[in-house]
């Protein structure tokens, strides 16, 4: 054990000493003869067009040659040559120094995906150097292994092309007679400062003969003047291979364009609990058959007032997404739902719903509202104004000792009141709603004047910005 371990520290200390004094007794000595842990590694860059900009991984393997158990295994890795490559933090797992270290009993091998990039800017590929230890090897000379990090040179480029059209029949294809011209169509990207830029031809074609490569690219259109929307944030990855050289990009018209919503309750107000019945008329004014059509109805302020529609009354339009509407049809679809207990404390119930097709873009929204009449409260608030401009009511902000409104959006007045020194007032015993605030004087809201009003557990005080006149 003691002669062993002198001959593994000459080895590690002196080589060209070594080499020159004891080359004959070196070479007489095999280092497979020594008893202990041996580590042994290797390391490649998995197959991979890689970029610069690309986490590129390193897959380093590392294996026991040795005939005894190695501890306390690490590694560590660094740029031997060429342009900075930097592992990823945590990405040495069990084989990081910060750590107790890995084990590996006699013969076993393991491999580990290493990640990092290149962030150096320098021409050319980096040469990475993979080092691992463990405390007794009994051969350091197969301890380090060098890994060639090569990409795809940066200076590479490709060719970008295809062909445009607005798909006016919704088949999803291109039907003669959509072609887009004249179009304008850009590339864009990291490392590319100024997007490239070219025209659509008679035949709605456009071709970029040089785009850098990158993996992150994007191609998009400008100056359409009738509204086709076109797949957006689509990323290329441009690797020199050539992949985006025959692309068919498909123009849609909004949904909205050709169908129409509309929802109307068929009373004005509800009891809480009542079954309300609503009437939503979905129109295609459009020249093609629209398919795929579906609801979706909610309500966007979370206030949980909203009229539930059991989901099968939709029917196709339901979550089978499978309503259809020909050319010119109008539809009527007849809804039933119960009135919240909770509307009543907002004075009203609401059915907001959007709708959509399973291949479409930006559909209708429609919606409705039904008062709820039954709680009343007062209702207080605070009149502001931003004499600071720091968007927020401050001490000395509020509008003090000055007459102030609440009327219906129909401009019935239901209460006056003054507000106090600080700008706050009250209006007593309000029925829950919505009303317009207004104060006397040269006051006018700076964006809303619309109060809702809500009564307790679910209301707070409201603000109301106000201005000089
Ligand atoms: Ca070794
Ligand atoms: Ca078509
Ligand atoms: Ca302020």
């Amino acid at each position: 054990m003691r002669r062993t371990l002198s001959r593994r520290s000459f080895r590690a200390v002196g080589a060209l000493t070594l080499a020159f004094t004891l080359a004959g007794t070196l070479s007489a000595v095999p280092a497979y003869a020594d008893p202990g842990p041996n580590l042994k590694v290797t390391a490649t860059v998995p197959d991979g067009r890689w970029l610069r900009d690309d986490t590129i991984p390193i897959d380093l393997t590392i294996t026991n040659i040795g005939d005894a158990t190695a501890t306390e295994v690490k590694a560590q890795g660094s740029t031997y040559s060429g342009p900075y490559y930097g592992f990823d933090p945590n990405t040495w797992g069990e084989l990081s120094h910060d750590g107790p270290g890995a084990t590996f009993q006699a013969g076993e091998s393991r491999t580990y995906r290493l990640t990092g990039r290149i962030w150096g800017a320098e021409a050319g590929n980096p040469v990475v150097r993979l080092d691992v230890a463990t405390p007794a090897d009994t051969d350091f000379g197969d301890n380090s292994v060098d890994v060639p990090v090569n990409v795809i040179p940066p200076e590479t480029t490709e060719r970008v092309a295809g062909q445009v059209y607005g798909d006016k029949n919704r088949d999803g294809q291109l039907t003669p007679g959509e072609e887009l011209a004249g179009l304008k169509a850009l590339v864009g990207g990291p490392g590319i400062p100024t997007e490239l830029s070219v025209l659509t031809d008679a035949a709605g074609r456009f071709s970029f003969d040089a785009v850098p490569v990158g993996a992150i690219r994007v191609l998009y259109f400008r100056d359409d003047p009738d509204g086709w929307l076109f797949p957006e944030g689509d990323v290329m990855r441009l690797d020199g291979s050539g992949k985006y050289q025959n692309q068919s990009v498909q123009g849609r018209q909004p949904l909205e364009k050709d169908l129409q919503a509309k929802i109307a309750f068929d009373k004005a107000r509800y009891a809480p609990g009542e079954t309300a019945k609503v009437t939503v008329t979905l129109t295609n004014s459009g020249a093609s058959p629209l398919s795929g059509l579906y609801a979706t109805c909610g309500d966007p302020r979370g206030t949980d007032i909203d009229l539930k529609i059991p989901q099968e009354q939709w029917g196709a339009f339901g979550p089978a997404q499978a309503g259809t509407l020909a050319a010119g049809e109008r539809l009527t679809l007849t809804l039933t739902g119960q009135v919240p207990e909770k509307a009543q404390y907002f004075g009203k119930t609401v059915l907001d719903c959007g709708f959509n097709g399973k291949t479409y873009l930006r559909g209708p929204w429609a919606s409705a509202e039904a008062a709820v009449p039954g709680k009343r409260a007062d209702s207080r608030g605070l009149a502001w104004v931003d004499k600071n401009r720091n968007y927020q009511p401050d001490d000395g902000e509020g509008l003090p000792n000055t007459t102030v409104t609440l009327s219906t959006k129909d401009h019935r007045l239901v209460s006056l009141a003054k507000t106090d020194a600080k700008g706050f007032v009250t209006f007593p015993n309000v029925a829950a709603g919505e009303y317009e605030f207004r104060a006397v004087g040269p006051w006018k809201a700076v964006h809303d004047s619309t109060i809702q009003h809500v009564a307790p557990p679910y209301g707070s005080e409201w603000w109301v910005q106000l201005e000089p006149r």
